[in-house]
């Protein structure tokens, strides 16, 4: 038998060092050959087994490491051979050790593989494009065809203070509008102590945007606005309206008119005509409600049609308050009108929808009808 196929035990040093002489009582306490130690390597089968055979052999203090410390009380000869048969043992040993321990990582991961199986032959689900919902493909081309006839966009507050929606645009604070049923109050005050609200109207930005931009001025403010309504097929809580803003001097009714028939006839794609009944809202004089019906023909004769009228916004000229709360002398010459367009009611119209709370529903059915 080769003498590197041995591994001296030195432990009990101290004892033995005292039995025997100290050439030999360094040596020999228990021998066990290389093949003994492999066969009980190749023989465990867990990883707790293996951390305990490194640690008995190869670890801290393990029987090689042992053996090594030992060695200073050899003779230098005695040091140098025994030295070599020891270190080529325990290379030989770690060897096989990181083998075993190799076999045992490879199995954890190939189990792990095994449990993660991703089968690459089944279907992929197909993913579904996202388009825009028909209020917001509308507002966007309203806001376009705005922007071809001059206009800019803003978008302003969803949330106001009682002055903003109502005062600031000559409506008093006395008007039922004021009141819970019409409009919806935030616990939030104010600096007047007043209780912010949800804008009921886009025109509670009027006297921001006027500020704003001052005058000359050609601005529309679509976004989102809230009302106690009763909910039926033309009236919904949460509805987009966009406001039109243009002041400057010279402007009439007869200007309005012409700029409302071209916007909807954009809007809508067809020629549209706009019937003006007189309409009171506080922050214009004179006010108008505005029915709007389109040509059309028929599918079936061929002939030309009239669509029925909707009711789609209010509008007039802006009350001198409304410009003087903004700043702007009245009596320079400056005039203009507002408009205040339902949108809802303006796609609904587009895309021949019967009730508007579709729009708002979430029902998935009726969105990817129009897809
Ligand atoms: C107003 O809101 C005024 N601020 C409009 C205005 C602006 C007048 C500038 C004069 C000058 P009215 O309450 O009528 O007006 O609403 C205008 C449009 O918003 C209506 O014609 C309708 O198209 C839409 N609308 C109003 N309430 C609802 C609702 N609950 N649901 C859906 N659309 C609504």
């Amino acid at each position: 038998m080769d003498s590197n196929e041995f591994i001296y035990g030195f432990t009990l040093k101290s004892k033995i060092k005292s039995l025997f002489s100290s050439q030999i009582c360094f040596f020999v306490f228990f021998i066990m050959d290389k093949t003994q130690i492999l066969t009980q390597l190749s023989a465990i089968s867990t990883k707790d087994e293996l951390e305990t055979w490194y640690q008995t052999y190869l670890g801290k203090k393990g029987s090689i490491t042992l053996a090594f410390k030992e060695m200073w009380n050899l003779s230098p000869e005695d040091r140098k051979i025994k030295g070599q048969e020891l270190s080529s043992l325990k290379s030989a040993l770690e060897r096989e050790y990181q083998q075993k321990a190799d076999t045992f990582l490879n199995e954890e991961i190939n189990a792990l593989l095994e449990k993660d199986l991703v089968d690459i032959s089944l279907p992929v689900k197909k993913l579904e494009q996202g388009f825009y919902s028909l209020l917001v493909k509308t507002r966007r081309e309203m806001e376009e065809i705005a922007q071809s006839m001059g206009f800019r966009i803003e978008i302003g507050k969803e949330v106001v203070s009682k002055f903003e929606n109502f005062e600031a645009v000559n409506i008093p604070i006395s008007h039922p509008a004021t009141e819970m049923h019409d409009t919806i109050y935030l616990t939030k005050k104010d600096d007047r102590g007043e209780n912010y609200v949800m804008r009921t109207h886009t025109s509670s930005a009027q006297n921001y945007v006027i500020k704003k931009y001052w005058v000359p001025i050609r601005v529309v403010l679509p976004w989102k606005c809230y009302r106690f309504d009763e909910m039926d097929p033309s009236h919904d809580t949460m509805f987009y309206q966009m406001e039109g803003v243009y002041i400057d001097k010279n402007i009439s009714v007869a200007n309005f008119k012409y700029v409302i028939e071209t916007f909807l006839s954009g809007v809508l794609k067809k020629k549209v005509e706009v019937r003006m009944r007189p309409g009171y809202f506080p922050f214009v004089e004179p006010g108008f409600e505005i029915d709007a019906r389109y040509e059309y023909i028929d599918p079936k004769t061929g002939e030309k049609q009239l669509s029925k009228r909707l009711e789609l916004l209010g509008a007039g000229m802006i009350h001198p308050n409304v410009l003087r709360n903004a700043g702007v002398d009245p009596d320079e010459g400056r005039t203009g009108f507002a408009f205040g367009i339902g949108i809802n009611r303006v796609t609904a119209m587009k895309y021949g929808v019967k009730d508007i709370r579709y729009f708002t529903s979430g029902d998935l059915r009726f969105t990817r009808s129009f897809a």
